[in-house]
């Protein structure tokens, strides 16, 4: 059967484009699942257009409308969850069960920006003048690009789209060339759920190509990006020298401390499932473990030992811990890393390119044991299944070198020492804090966003969410005559 063709969809209508890319399936290089007909700046163009002229439209329905069509949203995600779990492990390489878990939480997602359409956002209150009344009320910000990477294809859309949507916006989403099906489900579950055409906009096209359009036409008025700190920087050019907003997560470099006073089988699987799960590619991995010299070797040791029996393989196969990389370019990042760590004194544990039955992007966990935390692989982002290990004397310098990071996404600390862990959530660095958990692993309720390098603007998800994507006015209000 020949794979099914996916375009662009502008003002809820498929654009076909000139050029053609396949979207292979990482586990299994024969596999196309799907084919896409790319767009080019034009197409990028009308679908700003598009999403300019449905603004009044979708900015003036009541948010209880707004809130009916992302609950139903949620509701075709959840009960779709098998099917697009099984789509998301084919085209990016998570496992199924990894995979499950962000389409149930892109589903949540939805349904929480549903509630949160409906709450008061406003204030009413005295002014400091007597008999003058003050409102502040929140409006959109207008029309939103929201450009996605590939390791969440479908979450990460889902936590940009549904606040813009709940607060009044409208879209044009542009995910990453490798995971184009997830988004273009996602996209069509929403136009299907009672969007008016234009409210939600799909450009399936090159970052290259299609970006400076999207963050830098003048009708677009603020650029949510989450992605590689290069391209982070041309978004911030292009919003920034005409005063849009923009909102950028650029990836974590996450300590995980484990002092002498851890419980040693819940630090290894904080280290296992926070630095290798979903194959290490998230901004949220545990990659670096700092451990103190009193625990270092018995951790290490334990650490090895657990990752001897990780099964690598097929992300659709029942037996697999970790799936493949998702593509040849990562790959070989990761393979560079390690040879660099290497090079400045690492001693690397895994890291091997496998041969599966079927051809894919196969690399077994590396775990680099005697890096120092100024080597390469400790200040710079790999994004796989590679984790770096720095010998402490104790928990003070542990505390200095997990805050050494430039890119404060999350850091983790484990013991079971109270002063410890109250006092590392207390001078942490980073945005988000985990004690006796990976660092890895987020609600959807409250703020995600990190400090430093790591994200510019306001935060992402949950109750942060509402001050990117509204903007405030103030009224005053005085009664005329008295
Ligand atoms: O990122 P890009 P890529 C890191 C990770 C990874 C590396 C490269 O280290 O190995 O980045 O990944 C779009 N204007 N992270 O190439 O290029 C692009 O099409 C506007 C970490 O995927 O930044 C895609 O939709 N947009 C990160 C999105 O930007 C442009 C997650 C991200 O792609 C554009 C992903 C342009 N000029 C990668 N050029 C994390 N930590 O979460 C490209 N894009």
């Amino acid at each position: 059967m020949s794979p099914r063709v996916l375009t662009s969809i502008v003002a809820g209508l498929p654009v076909p484009g000139a050029d053609r890319l396949a979207d292979r399936n990482p586990s299994n290089l024969d596999d196309v699942v799907c084919e896409v007909e790319l767009s080019g700046p034009d197409v990028a163009h009308d679908a700003v257009r598009a999403a300019q002229q449905a603004l009044p439209r979708w900015s003036g329905t009541t948010p209880w409308q707004r809130a009916e069509v992302l609950d139903r949203a949620g509701s075709e995600v959840l009960a779709r969850a098998d099917e697009l779990a099984d789509l998301l492990a084919r085209e990016e390489g998570k496992t199924l069960i990894e995979a499950r878990g962000e389409v149930v939480r892109a589903g949540q997602i939805l349904k929480y920006y549903a509630g949160s359409a409906l709450q008061p956002h406003g204030q009413a209150l005295d002014s400091v003048r007597p008999g003058v009344e003050v409102t502040v009320t929140r409006e959109p910000v207008g029309v939103v690009t929201a450009i996605t990477p590939w390791n969440f294809p479908i979450a990460i859309p889902a936590w940009k789209i549904a606040p813009a949507l709940a607060y009044g916006n409208t879209v044009v989403l542009k995910p990453a060339e490798l995971v184009p099906a997830c988004a273009w489900e996602l996209v069509d579950i929403l136009n299907r759920a009672g969007l008016p055409p234009g409210a939600l906009n799909l450009v399936l096209g090159r970052g290259s190509q299609v970006g400076p359009v999207l963050t830098g036409s003048p009708e677009v008025d603020a650029v949510t990006f989450t992605g590689s700190v290069g391209t982070g920087q041309a978004v911030m050019a292009s919003t920034m020298t005409r005063g849009a907003k923009a909102q950028l997560e650029l990836g974590g470099k996450n300590p995980l401390v484990v002092t002498e006073h851890a419980d040693l089988q819940v630090a290894v699987e904080c280290l296992i499932q926070g630095g290798f799960g979903s194959t290490g590619q998230r901004c949220t991995a545990s990659s670096i473990a700092i451990v103190t010299d009193a625990v270092h070797d018995r951790f290490v040791a334990a650490v090895t030992q657990r990752l001897a029996t990780w099964r690598v393989g097929d992300a659709r196969a029942d037996d697999t811990d970790m799936g493949p990389v998702v593509d040849s370019s990562q790959l070989e990042q990761d393979l560079r890393y390690l040879e660099i760590a290497r090079t400045q004194g690492a001693e690397v544990v895994g890291g091997e390119v496998l041969d599966r039955a079927r051809a894919g992007h196969y690399l077994s966990p590396a775990l680099a044991v005697g890096t120092t935390i100024t080597d390469t692989i400790n200040t710079e982002e790999v994004f796989g299944p590679v984790v770096s290990v720095v010998r402490v004397p104790d928990y003070a310098d542990a505390l200095a070198a997990a805050n050494a990071s430039t890119m404060n996404l999350s850091a983790g600390i484990c013991t079971t020492d109270l002063a410890e862990s109250s006092h590392f959530k207390r001078h942490s660095s980073a945005g988000m804090v985990m004690v006796n958990l990976p660092t890895a692993g987020v609600d959807f309720h409250v703020p995600f966003g990190g400090r430093g390098a790591s994200s510019y603007g306001p935060r992402e998800q949950g109750t942060g969410a509402i001050e990117f994507f509204t903007t405030t006015k103030t009224a005053y209000t005085s009664p005329g005559a008295p």
